[in-house]
């Protein structure tokens, strides 16, 4: 008897000790696998479920675009939303996105972390009927009714904005030898911000032999990596004239990088800095004279993206793709955008 209910004591702690940990690991968002609560999805069927794959934390953008959509899908606005963060990993995220599939999401919002590789899940999902919006970024697919549809920015206009400020920024200016020695701090490899900012800043530099482009590296749209990657290469080139940054974050460790080594950044400092973001840190940087430009890409897309479901809720047709609006930050602009400024 006694035995008996020493062993009983056991389990309990067991299944104590199990029940903290799940709980725990929950919480602290330790499991990847999403979960959804089945009895509260029953309990109110006029929930819409949807399953939210985010790409990862790398950026003040993404923190900024992880709260939009939140708060969009949340409960008050008759959603049931299940969110997992794929830290950057594409495996992570199809992971998720077959998770979602298994469980009989309603929709499934993504944000893919770079561009190639999804027709298999997007297949698999396009099998199950559940209707695929991409926000953010965008995918590289041979058949594009695999999602209905995008809600983001246009990478590539971003990046052609970034040209042309350059071509007219740089108009009256001479320098040494009469080059103009480029940097390029480049996000994730692959990934639509990358390649469409690439590819717009690149269709203008074309038209300027006397941009002579150094070094365009990836950082993977991080302060740490783009601090490396530029301390890096202020060894290696003795002048560096301009640098252009494909995210606020990259452009915080570069400028840490500059001031290490004593050179001044922004309006008559020694390099001119074209960032991309536009998020209140940097922005105050452009407003200071830090940071000759940035270039908004704006997060909040949230509304965007439940405007589209409750569409589709009433059997309306959607467009293929939603820009958001953007503007460019110069000193002479910014105050009043920092001033609302939320991110
Ligand atoms: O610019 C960067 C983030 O995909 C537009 O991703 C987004 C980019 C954004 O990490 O800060």
């Amino acid at each position: 008897m006694k035995r008996n209910s020493y062993y009983s004591l056991i389990s309990i702690l067991i299944i104590v000790i199990l029940l903290v940990f799940i709980f725990a690991g929950e919480t602290l968002g330790l499991f990847l696998t999403p979960t959804i609560d089945n009895e509260s999805v029953s309990a109110d069927e006029n929930l819409i479920t949807v399953g939210i794959s985010q790409l990862g934390s790398e950026s003040v953008w993404r923190s900024a675009n992880t709260e939009s959509i939140q708060k969009s899908l949340s409960r008050e606005n008759g959603y049931f939303a299940i969110f997992s963060n794929a830290r950057q990993k594409q495996d992570n995220q199809i992971k998720a996105i077959r998770n979602y599939i298994s469980q009989g999401v309603d929709y499934i919002v993504f944000s893919p972390v770079m561009e190639d590789g999804w027709e298999s899940v997007l297949t698999e999902a396009k099998e199950a009927k559940i209707p695929v919006i991409l926000m953010d970024r965008t995918v590289n697919v041979s058949d594009d009714t695999l999602y209905v549809t995008h809600v983001g920015s246009d990478m590539k206009e971003e990046g052609i904005k970034a040209g042309k400020w350059l071509e007219s920024y740089l108009k009256n200016r001479t320098f040494e030898d009469d080059t103009v020695n480029i940097v390029i701090l480049k996000g994730t490899r692959g990934s639509t911000a990358e390649i469409g900012r690439s590819n717009g800043f690149h269709e203008i530099s074309r038209n300027h032999p006397e941009w002579k482009i150094l070094e365009e590296v990836d950082a993977d749209f991080t302060t740490a990596k783009a601090r490396e990657e530029m301390t890096r290469m202020l060894r290696k080139y003795p002048r560096i004239d301009v640098l252009i940054s494909q995210n606020d974050d990259m452009t915080f460790g570069a400028i840490d990088s500059f001031r290490q080594a004593g050179i001044t950044t922004g309006i008559n400092g020694d390099v001119t800095i074209v960032s991309f973001d536009a998020c209140h840190e940097a922005l105050t940087m452009v407003y200071n004279g830090v940071i000759n430009v940035d270039i908004e890409c704006n997060p909040i897309q949230g509304e965007y993206v439940s405007e589209v479901i409750k569409k589709l809720e009433n059997g309306e047709t959607v467009d293929k793709e939603y820009f958001v609006e953007e503007q460019v930050f110069t000193k002479e602009n910014v105050k009043e955008a920092l001033e609302k400024r939320q991110y």
